[in-house]
C-alpha cells in the first residue's frame, strides 16, 4: 500500500487521502490489509478509529455521517430500488472479476518475468490458493475461453436490463442518487475487459453514461485520481 495524495469528495466536499493498493502485486491479501478488511477486497474506509469496508456499507456510512447533500433517497420505496441498484452492481462484480483478471491483469503480469511477479506476490501472501491464483493468471490458464464468454454474456445482460430501466435521466427516473455513483463506474469499466458499449444497440445507457461523465462531481473525481 502507498500513499498518495489528499482528496476532497466532489459530491460532499469532504477531504480523503487515498492509498493504493496494487492488485497485481495481491497487496489486497496482505495481513495488514487483511487486518482492516478480512475480505481482502478494495475498497476500505478508515475514518478516524472506524474502518469500513463494502463499498455499500461505505456510501451509506458516509450519506448518514456527512448528510449533505443526501444520496439515499429518503422515501423508503426509493430507497428500496436505490439499494437493488446497487445490489445488481455487487453481482456484476462478481462477473467482472475474472475477466479483470484474464484480460487487465494477466496481460500486465506478463510484461515482467514471472520471477518478478511471483516475488511480489509471495511478499503478500503466502496463502498457496492465492499464489495458485496468480500462477494461473500469468499463464492465462485462470479463466477458460469458455468461462470467458458465459461472463460476457452474462454482463451484456446486465446492460441490457440497465437499457429497459432507464426511463428517464438516471436509474431512479429523474433523481440522480447513489444508484447512479454506483453503477457507473461498473459500466466505465467495461471497455477495459474488451466488452464494447455500442451506441446503436445501448442508445439510453449510452446517453446516461455521457450525462454521467460530463457531471462536475465526476469530472472533478477523475482529476483527482491519483
Ligand atoms: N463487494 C465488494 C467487492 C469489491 C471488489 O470486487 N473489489 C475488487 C476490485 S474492483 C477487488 O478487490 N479485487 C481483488 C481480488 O479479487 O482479489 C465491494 O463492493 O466492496
Amino acid at each position: 500500500m502507498r500513499a498518495a495524495c489528499a482528496n476532497r469528495d466532489a459530491r460532499k466536499n469532504l477531504e480523503w487521502e487515498t492509498r493504493l493498493v496494487d492488485l497485481t502485486k495481491m497487496e489486497q491479501k496482505r495481513p495488514e490489509y487483511l487486518a482492516l478488511n478480512p475480505s481482502g477486497l478494495v475498497p476500505t474506509l478508515v475514518h478516524g478509529d472506524r474502518v469500513i469496508y463494502e463499498s455499500n456499507v461505505i456510501t451509506e456510512y458516509l450519506d448518514a455521517v456527512f448528510p449533505e447533500p443526501r444520496l439515499y433517497p429518503d422515501d423508503p420505496w426509493l430507497c428500496a430500488r436505490a439499494k437493488m441498484w446497487q445490489a445488481f452492481e455487487l453481482a456484476m462484480a462478481k462477473e467482472y472479476r475474472p475477466l479483470m483478471y484474464l484480460r487487465v491483469i494477466g496481460p500486465i503480469d506478463r510484461q515482467r518475468s514471472n520471477d518478478e511477479v511471483m516475488r511480489d506476490v509471495r511478499r503478500s501472501t503466502d496463502d498457496p490458493a492465492h499464489i495458485d491464483w496468480v500462477n494461473r493468471v500469468y499463464d492465462g490458464t485462470a479463466v477458460s475461453e469458455d468461462e470467458a464468454t458465459l461472463l460476457a454474456s452474462q454482463l451484456y445482460q446486465r446492460i441490457d436490463h440497465i437499457e429497459r430501466e432507464l426511463s428517464g435521466e438516471f436509474l431512479l427516473c429523474d433523481r440522480f442518487s447513489i444508484a447512479d455513483i454506483s453503477a457507473y463506474p461498473r459500466v466505465a469499466m467495461y471497455p477495459m475487459v474488451g466488452l464494447a458499449l455500442e451506441p446503436a444497440k445501448y442508445p439510453r445507457t449510452t446517453r446516461w453514461m455521457s450525462a454521467m461523465a460530463q457531471r462536475p462531481s465526476f469530472k472533478r473525481s477523475e482529476r483527482v485520481r491519483p
